[in-house]
Order: structure tokens, then C-alpha cells, then sequence
């Protein structure tokens, strides 16, 4: 499964890899690719294991606002 979150708060590549290492902690998460200037997070997960709501709930709190 693969889908598009909305992330506000990033401002570098710190923020970047931020988000993403939040995304890769989820489990079922397999790649996760933050982009700073669509401010969105392309994640690819197994749909058995993660939920959209988890990987939002990881970036939230990691001190970014996910959609
Ligand atoms: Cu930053």
C-alpha cells in the first residue's frame, strides 16, 4: 500500500530525515520518502501491519504536524 501524507513543520534536511526515520520506526512501514517542498511524505507500508493513523501519530510526534 502506498500513500501521501501532508507534513507541515519541516524547514531542512534535518527535519527531513526526521520525519522519515518517525515513518521507518512504524512497523510494517518500508520506505518512507519526505519531500520539504511539497511538504508531504510518500510512504510505502503493509496494510496488515500499519495504518495511515499510526504513521501520522509517529510524525506528530516526532514535532511535525502530519494531515
Ligand atoms: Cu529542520
Amino acid at each position: 500500500m502506498k500513500t501521501i501524507i501532508k507534513v507541515s513543520g519541516m524547514s531542512c534536511g534535518g527535519c527531513k530525515l526526521g520525519v522519515e526515520k518517525a515513518a521507518l520506526r512504524v512497523p510494517g512501514v518500508s520506505s518512507a520518502v519526505a519531500s520539504l517542498e511539497k511538504a508531504e511524505l510518500a510512504v510505502e507500508y503493509d496494510e496488515k501491519k500499519a495504518a495511515p493513523e499510526d504513521i501520522r501519530a509517529a510524525v506528530a510526534e516526532a514535532g511535525f504536524r502530519a494531515e
